[in-house]
């Protein structure tokens, strides 16, 4: 492709989205620059690119879908929990709705891992995946033991289809037609998003009931956070790689995450149909 042809697509790209000006505006400067640089090393290229590094995928959509992704991390039940407003009774039943979740999450996960050694060109992808197994056994425990403190009977949870449309997402994401990248790209939104909505709680000025301090150190403590920002350095370095294609299709599984989390606090809340 010619560089002008390069630069005419760049601009075509860029009209689907206001938040990917900044960043076509960088490589349209980058091919000037090296279509003028004849004679110019290859150092000084790669130092002039460098200097023009492009946001990365996660950070391009995070930009452009800011509003849907505040909607999930400050939700109206985060909200109530960080001001001390929560009704036991919605947390009740986010505890045993989650528990649920958190039980289908695992299989999700477990394919997860087996697609990341056929499909990963980076051995240490297994480590980060491994390591949110065993933090999910960690959690399943740890639902139990809140469970009985707040007297939810976890054996007599009837699954709300918020749940159920979830947890059958989760199950289309384990289809062996689904790229690795698209399903990391999944698994890291559903993590990102109870990270980023506890860390909120845990913030200066909270006034978090003594009861549900716990809750939010789960997935707001520091360590939750690198984790989390592991799979995304996962996910930025499988869709850097990927075609277009396969983004497009990862944004959309990013935005469905994105769109469940929120009607799971709405189920929470109580508002969703039973
Ligand atoms: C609904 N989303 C939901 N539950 C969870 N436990 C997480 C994300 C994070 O593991």
């Amino acid at each position: 492709m010619s560089h002008l042809a390069e630069i005419t697509w760049l601009h075509l790209s860029c009209d689907t989205t206001s938040a990917l000006h900044i960043h076509d505006v960088h490589s349209v400067a980058t091919l000037i620059t090296n279509s003028c640089s004849d004679g110019v090393s290859e150092n000084q290229k790669q130092n002039m690119e460098e200097q023009t590094a492009k946001p990365t995928v996660t950070e391009t959509w995070l930009r452009k879908h800011r509003l849907q992704y505040n909607g999930a991390t400050r939700h109206p039940f985060i909200l109530s929990i960080r001001d001390g407003s929560v009704n036991f009774s919605s947390f009740k039943r986010w505890l045993g709705q989650d528990y649920i979740f958190v039980r289908s999450f695992v299989p999700f996960v477990a394919s997860i891992l087996m697609k990341s050694c056929k499909e990963s060109s980076d051995e240490s992808d297994m480590e980060v995946i491994l390591g949110g197994m065993a933090s999910l056994n960690d959690e399943i425990n740890w639902f139990r033991n809140e469970a009985s403190k707040f007297h939810v009977s976890l054996t007599s949870v009837v699954p709300q289809n918020a749940n159920v449309n979830y947890c059958k997402f989760l199950e289309s994401l384990m289809s062996p037609e689904i790229e690795y990248s698209v399903a990391i790209t999944a698994f890291w939104a559903i993590e990102a998003v109870y990270q980023e909505s506890f860390a909120h709680c845990l913030e200066e000025g909270n006034s978090i009931p003594q009861e549900l301090q716990e809750t939010c150190e789960r997935w707001g403590n520091a360590g939750f956070g690198a984790y989390c920002k592991s799979l995304r350095d996962i996910v930025d370095h499988c869709l850097q790689k990927a075609s277009p294609e396969v983004v497009s299709k990862a944004e959309v599984f990013f935005l469905s995450v994105v769109e469940h989390e929120v009607e799971f606090w709405n189920m929470s809340v109580g508002e969703a149909s039973m």
